[in-house]
């Protein structure tokens, strides 16, 4: 009997391929339209806060999808089926396109889609389902996509270990883990999405929710605030982090905890905008400020994406 096949398309944000490919990169994020030079120069500015040649979101999802093939290899091994995974990113090579593009190559015909993104937005995830879909219908293939996993219990239990470990941190240092205030967080979006009933900002709630219950955390230790957000002139969901922490100092609460439960790597947004940005105003604030390990490869993250693949079928 011939072993049946399924492409499953790995997608994630996208990183620049180096210094000089920022522009294009930025140009693709914002449709098409360049950026002008001042805001080009202030995105080069933060890769060259934390980059040091390497853009650290192409090593991560390299080595996600890696593992995420070994994962599923290992469970399929005595089955008479094989996952193929493939890369598609969404602003930079190979893309969204390319990665389907490459399993009709391979003669693959079914293929499963997840994004490196636990939480469903119609702007986020649904962006990537609906290219890859039409794609995979250009290229004769059926595809399925996984539109979100943040309440997977090992995606609950990674993230808890992690809140954890920082707040036994703060203990070791001599601060009561009930004194640190939780910050749960993720990228903001433009408020428009509220008007579409979009499922986002509740998924990111249900997430933290069920962290604050594994770790034991009483309601006023912890709260959701947004990162990140764009400047495009129209809202954007808030409060930001930046804001919060201000709020926080004024309820007298010094110590913060910062977990950006809305990504899995460390990347741009983490590196920058959390441990550079926030970090400095924290210090102007006179707030201690600690954040939690990012998943990255972690197997029991993994575990979730080839639970999430395979649910699929
Ligand atoms: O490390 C890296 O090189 C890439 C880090 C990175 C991640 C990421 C994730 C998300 N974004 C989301 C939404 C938006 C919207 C806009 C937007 C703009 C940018 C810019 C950069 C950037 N994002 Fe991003 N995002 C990352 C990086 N993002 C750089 C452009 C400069 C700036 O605004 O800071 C606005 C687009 C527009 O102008 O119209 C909207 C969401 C996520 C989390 C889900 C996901 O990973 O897909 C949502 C990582």
């Amino acid at each position: 009997m011939s072993q049946r096949k399924v492409g499953v398309l790995v997608m994630s944000y996208g990183t620049p391929s180096g210094m000089d490919q920022i522009e294009a990169y930025y140009t693709h994020i914002r449709r098409g339209n360049p950026p002008s030079a001042e805001q080009l120069e202030e995105l080069r500015s933060r890769y060259e806060a934390i980059v040091g040649g390497v853009f650290p979101l192409r090593e991560h999802t390299n080595l996600q999808v890696a593992a995420l093939q070994a994962e599923l290899d290992q469970r399929t091994s005595e089955q008479n089926i094989k996952y193929v995974c493939y890369q598609g990113l969404k602003h930079a090579a190979p893309f969204i396109e390319d990665g389907i593009a490459n399993m009709a190559q391979d003669g693959i015909t079914e293929a499963v889609g997840i994004v490196l993104a636990p939480h469903y937005s119609v702007m986020s995830i649904g962006g990537y389902l609906k290219r890859a879909q039409e794609e995979a219908e250009k290229q004769g293939i059926t595809f399925r996509g996984v539109k979100s996993y943040h309440l997977h219990p090992k995606l609950v239990e990674a993230l808890a270990i992690r809140v954890n470990e920082q707040l036994n941190a703060y203990e070791e240092e001599g601060v009561s883990s009930e004194d640190v205030h939780v910050l749960f967080s993720a990228h903001s979006l433009p408020t428009r999405i509220l008007e579409m009933n979009d499922p986002y900002p509740a998924q990111l709630l249900e997430t933290s929710e069920a962290i604050a219950e594994q770790c034991f955390l009483d309601e006023d230790q912890w709260r959701f605030t947004w990162q990140s957000a764009g400047q495009t002139g129209t809202p954007w969901l808030g409060p930001d982090i930046l804001d919060t922490l201000q709020t926080v100092k004024e309820e007298g609460k010094t110590h913060v905890l910062s977990a950006p439960i809305g990504f899995v790597s460390d990347h741009l947004e983490v590196l920058y905008d959390l441990d550079i940005e926030t970090t400095n105003r924290a210090g102007e604030l006179g707030v201690s400020f600690k954040r939690t390990r990012s998943l990255n490869h972690d197997p029991l993250y993994i575990q979730v994406l080839a639970d999430s693949v395979m649910d699929a079928q």
